[in-house]
């Protein structure tokens, strides 16, 4: 772990900032009422848990993460678990939330690029030397203090975390071609072709949405981007694709990246139903590649009073959890859970059966209900005899169901709101 490498060290003064204000509207309506860096993810964070852990645990100390859309709940996780304290506070320690402020005219943030331009005094009084512009909405482990190496060591004037996905998948996110010395030679934002990599067919070069950029780099790019009319203010969208043309952008190549106890690099947008209901099946095997049980990286949360987890049987009932990944809290009562996520403070009802679900915080699961293939948001109280996940027309009419046959019972807050006549999309 680099301790405080990158806040004093030969790197110079390094500042976070943590993306957080975009919509995740393809998480709908896991995104109705919360930013999608809010939303829950292995039983017990939160997805922006993974870039600050990340940061964190790399160094960084000193964090602006911008929201915008919908961040109540944001905000408040963000206050309660990641805050410094004691004799570590200030200047150089702080994750600080900063809501648009309409710093620049009329407008909230246009974009990722006008987000970050709308905030460069706070560059200033802190001093940057290197400037961390981070994403919040993937999970995924990386130490920064590696990939800061290389944007030193090759002089870079910014450098682009990247990895290989599959070609049929890169048209959702930024392409990039290097040299052999990995220089950005081509960018193309989400291409409709995404290009493949010589050598490795089937495969793409894509950005993470992760930056590390010098500071006056940014600064002269940033306004240039502001005066530009025809610009959508969009990192990947506008200033990427034109930088690589005239300064030195680097890629790095996350496959490189070694986090301490050799965790293998695993990395994924989980901004659709179906990725990340997948990335939470991904996680319920033994050795699972995004090792959340690694004290070496913790991914770190905000921690509650919960009770323990429990399992019993009741009388004409008995337990059987399998292969399922439990926070605190989550009882099963005499059901049976298979290849499951449990989150905080979740009850499953004598009878039960719930199977590749995940369920959300508070969730109260009824007597005999059969759930399969469910996402059941916080707070739900399913009724008891309740079947999902069997009757695709059923479900329709009842609830939200993916494309790819996922169902999802939305959060009842939303319904709350209805009710009251909020103008709800
Ligand atoms: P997208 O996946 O489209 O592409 P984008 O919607 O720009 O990502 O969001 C990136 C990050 O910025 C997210 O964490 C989001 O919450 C935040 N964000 C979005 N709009 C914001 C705003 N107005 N204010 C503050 N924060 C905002 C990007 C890049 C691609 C790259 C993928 C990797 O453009 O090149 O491949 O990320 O996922
Ligand atoms: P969301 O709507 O995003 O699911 P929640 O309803 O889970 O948000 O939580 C709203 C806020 O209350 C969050 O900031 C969360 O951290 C906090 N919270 C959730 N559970 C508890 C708890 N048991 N005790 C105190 N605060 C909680």
């Amino acid at each position: 772990m680099g301790v405080a490498f990158l806040i004093y060290g030969k790197y110079g003064r390094v500042l976070g900032i943590v993306l957080a204000g975009g919509r995740g509207q393809r998480l709908s309506p896991l995104t109705r009422h919360r930013a999608k860096p809010a939303v829950h993810f292995a039983a017990k964070y939160r997805i922006v848990d993974f870039a600050l852990s990340n940061l964190v645990n790399s160094g960084v100390f000193s964090i602006y993460v911008l929201v915008q859309f919908r961040s109540q709940s944001l905000n408040e996780h963000i206050e309660r678990g990641w805050q410094f304290g004691g004799a570590l506070r200030g200047r150089d320690f702080f994750i600080t939330v900063v809501p648009a402020q309409m710093w620049t005219g009329e407008h909230w943030y246009k974009g990722t690029a006008d987000a970050v331009f709308q905030n460069l005094h706070l560059i200033t009084i802190y001093n940057a030397d290197r400037i961390c512009v981070f994403a919040a909405d993937h999970v995924y482990k990386m130490d920064i203090e590696q990939m800061m190496q290389k944007h030193i060591e090759q002089k870079a004037d910014c450098t682009v975390a990247a990895y290989e996905v599959p070609v049929g998948e890169a048209s959702a996110f930024g392409c990039l071609k290097t040299d052999e010395d990995g220089f950005v030679v081509e960018f193309l934002e989400k291409p409709k072709n995404p290009p493949e990599i010589p050598n490795r067919p089937g495969f793409s070069f894509v950005s993470m949405g992760n930056y590390i950029f010098e500071r006056e780099i940014l600064e002269e790019v940033l306004v240039e981007d502001a005066n530009d009319p025809d610009s959508s203010h969009d990192f990947g969208k506008d200033i990427l694709p034109k930088l690589y043309k005239n300064h030195k952008v680097l890629s790095y190549d996350f496959k490189t990246n070694a986090i301490p106890g050799n965790d293998k690099p695993y990395w994924k947008d989980v901004g659709t139903i179906k990725t990340y209901w997948q990335a939470h099946m991904d996680l319920l095997k033994e050795n699972a590649d995004l090792n959340l049980f690694n004290p070496q990286w913790p991914i770190r949360t905000v921690s509650y009073a919960d009770p323990p987890g429990f399992t019993f049987s009741v009388d004409n009932s008995s337990s059987s959890v399998e292969d399922a990944l439990r926070a605190e809290g989550s009882q099963v009562i005499g059901a049976t859970v298979k290849r499951s996520v449990l989150s905080r403070n979740c009850v499953i009802k004598p009878g039960a059966y719930v199977e590749e679900c995940i369920i959300g915080r508070g969730v109260v699961i009824g007597e005999r209900c059969r759930l399969r293939r469910v996402i059941v948001d916080a707070q739900n109280v399913i009724p008891p005899d309740t079947e999902i996940g069997f009757d695709e027309d059923w479900d329709r009419q009842r609830y939200h169901v993916d494309p790819s046959g996922i169902v999802v019972v939305p959060m009842p807050a939303i319904q709350l709101r209805a009710k009251v006549n909020f103008p709800y999309p």
